[in-house]
């Protein structure tokens, strides 16, 4: 078999880091080959996702920051002030929760996916023009966020002017001023140049960026038990490495960053500045949980649930 796997990132960024460790797992352990084809080579992350819904692909990264067009409980994943900011509790939640591994997984399957993995890509930055506070210096800003409908409320809510756009368009649309900020991890900022296009970098707080590995759904029905288990085990070995890989990597994108352009602004919200962007965050659950009815109310107490369970079982 040779597995086709698209990603939303290019090969030295997170999403190609795992995509390599998982290629060589099934490698090392198979007659099997895969090949990967980074962002820019088959589109944009709605066109992957959709060759993978039809099999024109047997693999994909997709994110929940598009793919909650799709499946609206996804949105759970964009949602403010929800995931945990300690590492250590964010991957024992991704790696053990039941509401990813039980319930959204079988989304994912209603809509011809098997999932693989989920796992954090690092805490979300806003880079923008002017400096951030507070939702006062949002206002009158175009803010891109992908295309997922909540990350629209969430901006809204925050006081700026939202933007949604596919990646490929964000750079220009920085460069020709269309907008004036977005979101993203720091190591993301730095391999993409972000920090050329903007001058301000906020630490808020409000997320952590979410990836999914999917595969198609007839493609894995269709394969052996065995082979069905190794692409389990490939997605396993890839997810224990690319969270040990992600740790110092916000902190090194960051010094990366300041050394290219000393005079980037770097803003750290108090808790105190948080306040407020707590408050609109309300306003959010609020869109998500009209949007999604009991299924979504449903997701929301069984995440924040599995996030607690988390927290318990790394204190121990
Ligand atoms: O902002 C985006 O659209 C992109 N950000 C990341 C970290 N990965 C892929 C995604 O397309």
């Amino acid at each position: 078999l040779d597995i086709k796997y698209a990603l939303e990132e290019a090969i030295h960024e997170v999403q190609g880091v795992y995509a390599t460790q998982f290629k060589e797992y099934i490698e090392a352990n198979s007659d099997h080959t895969v090949t990967i084809f980074p962002f820019g080579t088959l589109g944009e992350s709605a066109d992957t996702t959709e060759l993978a819904q039809m099999g024109g692909i047997e693999m994909v990264t997709a994110s929940p920051g598009f793919t909650g067009s799709l499946i609206p409980e996804l949105n759970v994943f964009n949602l403010p002030y929800v995931l945990p900011e300690d590492t250590d509790v964010l991957a024992e939640f991704f790696r053990s929760s039941p509401t990813i591994h039980e319930t959204l997984a079988g989304r994912y399957n209603d809509q011809g996916f098997e999932m693989l993995s989920m796992y954090p890509e690092g805490e979300v930055v806003m880079t923008t023009k002017q400096p951030v506070e507070s939702p006062d210096d949002l206002a009158g800003v175009n803010f891109r966020v992908m295309t997922s409908p909540i990350l629209v409320s969430t901006y809204e809510a925050f006081g700026a002017t939202p933007t949604p756009l596919p990646w490929g368009e964000v750079f220009g649309a920085l460069q020709l001023n269309m907008i004036q900020g977005q979101e993203n991890p720091m190591f993301f900022v730095e391999s993409t140049n972000m920090y050329e296009v903007t001058d301000h970098i906020t630490f808020t707080g409000h997320n952590n960026f979410t990836t999914a590995v999917l595969a198609n759904k007839t493609f894995f029905d269709g394969l052996s038990e065995e082979d069905q288990q190794l692409m389990r085990d490939a997605a396993w070995h890839a997810f224990e490495y690319i969270i040990e890989y992600q740790e110092g990597l916000t902190e090194a994108s960051l010094e990366m960053i300041l050394e290219a352009k000393p005079e980037m602004g770097v803003t750290r919200l108090t808790d105190e500045q948080r306040e407020p962007f707590r408050q609109a965050a309300q306003q959010v659950r609020e869109v998500y949980l009209a949007e999604t009815g009991d299924a979504g109310a449903a997701v929301l107490e069984g995440f924040e649930a599995d996030i607690e369970a988390a927290r318990a079982a790394v204190a121990e």
